[in-house]
């Protein structure tokens, strides 16, 4: 079953940072609560956009959100000392957000995967910086792959995200990154995940290139995406991806959801 992943609780929006900061719980429980009835299974919190004490922060937003909703978090923060704190206070099976193969990086923070039970995303990129084709995207995970293995983490236990990037300063990337979803599930069986809305950074009506980008990612395999699911054009665009896909059958929800008024 495809995963989606709410990606609204994240600092750099600016009502979330300013919540973030006044220990909003209501705001927070909103954000929360909303995803949850959009369907969404997971919600990414992100907290490292002007914080203080980002480990402190995202605590207290994991506490406050999974109290809420009791979905389980994907943890996104580089910080180590912040993914531990959200590890240690987390309800279920988390998922870590993220780790890049630069050495000290996945050193540091894969042992804390295995310690807690989590899983892990493992983006494409390594001291050489970030990748442009869909080949150099898959090499990168079968290493992403043997890195887990080494630290003791299973394969289901691991997503590898090829790194979507604005389609406005780079035309090529798009088709790249759908490529590389096929790539690296047949290579190597393994599971993607990506961040949604990085494609249309800086570009006008951006849910539309959002909705577009998501079922073409869907056709390669994409088994995740951290996307806003009260989105309108998101939710109308999983439920025709579904169907066109072969994953509703004699369209059954297609058409409950258009009762429900969800397709427009
Ligand atoms: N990979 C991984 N994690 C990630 C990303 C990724 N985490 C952060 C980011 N990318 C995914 N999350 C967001 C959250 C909000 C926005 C973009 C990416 C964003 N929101 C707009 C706003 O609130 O103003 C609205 C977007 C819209 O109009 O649709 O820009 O790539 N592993």
């Amino acid at each position: 079953m495809f995963i989606k992943i709410g990606e609204r609780i994240n600092s750099s929006r600016k009502p979330v940072a300013r919540a973030l900061a006044a220990k909003d719980e209501t705001f927070i429980k909103k954000e929360a609560a909303i995803q949850k009835d959009a369907g969404a299974q997971m919600l990414d919190i992100n907290c490292a956009f002007n914080s203080k004490d980002e480990a402190f922060d995202i605590e207290w937003a994991i506490r406050t959100a999974q109290g809420e909703t009791g979905l389980p978090v994907s943890i996104d923060s580089p910080n180590p000392e912040a993914i531990e704190a959200g590890l240690k206070i987390h309800k279920g099976k988390a998922l870590v957000n993220s780790i890049t193969l630069e050495k000290n990086k996945a050193e540091a923070i894969l042992p804390i995967v295995k310690k807690y039970g989590a899983q892990v995303i493992i983006l494409t990129m390594d001291e050489s910086g970030m990748p442009s084709t869909a080949e150099e995207r898959a090499g990168l995970a079968g290493r992403a792959l043997e890195l887990s293995k080494k630290h003791g983490i299973a394969p289901e236990d691991i997503y590898i995200d090829p790194l979507v990037r604005a389609i406005s300063s780079e035309a090529g990337q798009g088709i790249e990154v759908i490529e590389s979803v096929r790539l690296i599930k047949s290579r190597h069986g393994l599971k993607t995940i990506c961040g949604l809305s990085n494609i249309s950074f800086g570009l006008p009506e951006r849910s539309t290139l959002n909705a577009v980008f998501l079922s073409m990612m869907l056709i390669s395999g994409l088994s995740a995406a951290i996307l806003d699911p009260t989105n309108k054009r998101i939710r109308a665009s999983l439920k025709a991806s579904a169907a066109l896909l072969g994953r509703d059958e004699y369209c059954k929800d297609y058409i409950k959801s258009f009762r429900e008024g969800l397709l427009v």
